[in-house]
């Protein structure tokens, strides 16, 4: 297949997931709306069809809730193929939809788009809704001044090894039984086990317990860690929520405070014996184990470190394609399983995004190479193992097929 048959797959994947309006990140495993999966969407569809490509933000903010949230999933239709849907997380909220959020890139890809595209009018539409999810991240997510998360699955990297000391301590005792469904679309081998499960959904059981109260979920929830991962998309999507304000002649210098506020707490997630940004426990003060691919994200946000940048190159030289979602020399790297080891796409595209804005333009083009190289050998899958390049989890996917228009064709 040569790269324009590709562009043409790719388009018809885009067409294909759409559900009319939104699109889906891939049938049979995931078949509703999902946040972060949506922004990337618009930014493929903004390369063929521009409209349609704001469109899937418009879809995905009104969604929003009234505290400015915008959460991590909508439920549009009943779908029984996805465990847990729209009853379990009984929110309440019109469309249905999840009690979490998920990492902030709309705002990053609606400048990209608006770049390419002009469009200013949909961009203008969409500015105070941007605003008020940011904000909404600065009062609820950053209790300590870097931005944490509630759940797992609001950092969009659910099991990877950030998580593993703040898991150690939710109570799965009264959980209950429930059948998954993830595994039967996908190999098992491939997904979260049954002990991250069962802590997944104790985690939604309380918040649906307390009504989804923000207070009570900061003080006594289950869960809270801090996020290199969404802190770098922050700072990087404020900057550009600035940059947008400014396109628009709107007068607001809340975003790029933010980032500020957001740059000068960092310091909280170096780990000194790690020597690099990892995720930590706010209950505890506990660092996490091992350097994810949230510490990449540094370089979304134009933060330098020689030190950190010294482990980058240790951990991208170690594997043949992409940035790992985890360090190869960690006892808990599993190059195959989800987000313990595997190459995301999307992922890749980011960093590039931040490799790009400081003209760092031979590593941006290997990086660009190597994921361009999975997807030609393997297809538009969710990820991919970066030792062999072994395609892997689901096939036809919304967000490859993205950015593979967007960025790494
Ligand atoms: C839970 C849809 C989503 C992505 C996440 C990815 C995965 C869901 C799941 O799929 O999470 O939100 O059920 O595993 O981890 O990043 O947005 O593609």
């Amino acid at each position: 297949m040569t790269d324009r048959d590709l562009d043409e797959t790719a388009r018809a994947i885009l067409r294909a997931n759409d559900r009319g309006g939104y699109t889906i990140p891939t049938g049979g495993l995931y078949p509703f709306q999902w946040n972060w999966d949506s922004a990337f969407a618009a930014w493929g569809f903004s390369t063929f069809d521009p409209g349609r490509g704001w469109d899937e933000l418009d879809t995905l903010f009104a969604a929003q809730w009234v505290t400015g949230m915008v959460p991590h999933i909508i439920f549009h239709k009943e779908d029984a193929g996805y465990f847990p849907g729209a009853d379990v997380w009984a929110t309440g909220a019109t469309p249905p939809s999840s009690g979490i959020s998920q990492p902030p890139v709309a705002a990053i890809l609606a400048r990209r788009m608006h770049e390419a595209t002009g469009d200013t009018e949909r961009l203008r539409a969409l500015y105070p809704k941007l605003l008020a999810w940011h904000r909404w991240w600065r009062d609820w997510r950053c209790p300590n001044g870097v931005a944490c998360v509630t759940h797992p699955w609001e950092s969009g990297r659910d099991n990877c090894p950030d998580w593993d000391l703040g898991m150690a301590r939710v109570d799965t005792s009264d959980v209950g039984e429930y059948t998954r469904r993830d595994t039967g679309h996908v190999d098992a081998s491939m997904r979260p086990g049954k002990e991250d499960y069962d802590r997944y959904i104790a985690i939604v059981q309380f918040g649906r317990a307390c009504g989804w109260d923000q207070e009570t979920i900061l003080r006594d929830g289950p869960f809270l860690m801090g996020d290199p991962a969404i802190t770098f998309i922050l700072i990087r999507a404020n900057r550009d929520l600035a940059a947008i304000a400014r396109v628009l002649g709107e007068d607001d210098s809340s975003p790029l405070r933010w980032a500020d506020d957001l740059e000068a707490a960092l310091p909280w997630l170096w780990s000194d014996a790690l020597q690099a940004y990892v995720a930590r426990d706010v209950a505890t003060g506990s660092f996490a184990s091992a350097i994810s691919s949230g510490a990449a994200l540094g370089l979304l946000a134009g933060v330098e470190n020689a030190a950190m940048e010294a482990r980058l190159a240790r951990i991208w030289d170690s594997v043949r394609y992409g940035i790992p979602s985890n360090d190869p020399a960690a006892d808990s790297f599993d190059p195959r399983r989800y987000w313990r080891g595997p190459t995301w796409p999307v992922v890749n595209a980011l960093i590039a995004i931040g490799l790009q804005s400081a003209g760092r333009v031979e590593e941006e083009r290997r990086l660009r190479r190597e994921t361009a190289e999975l997807i030609r050998q393997g297809g538009f899958f969710e990820y991919f193992d970066p030792l062999d390049g072994t395609a892997c989890g689901g096939d036809n996917f919304t967000w490859t097929a993205a950015i593979w228009l967007a960025w790494a064709n």
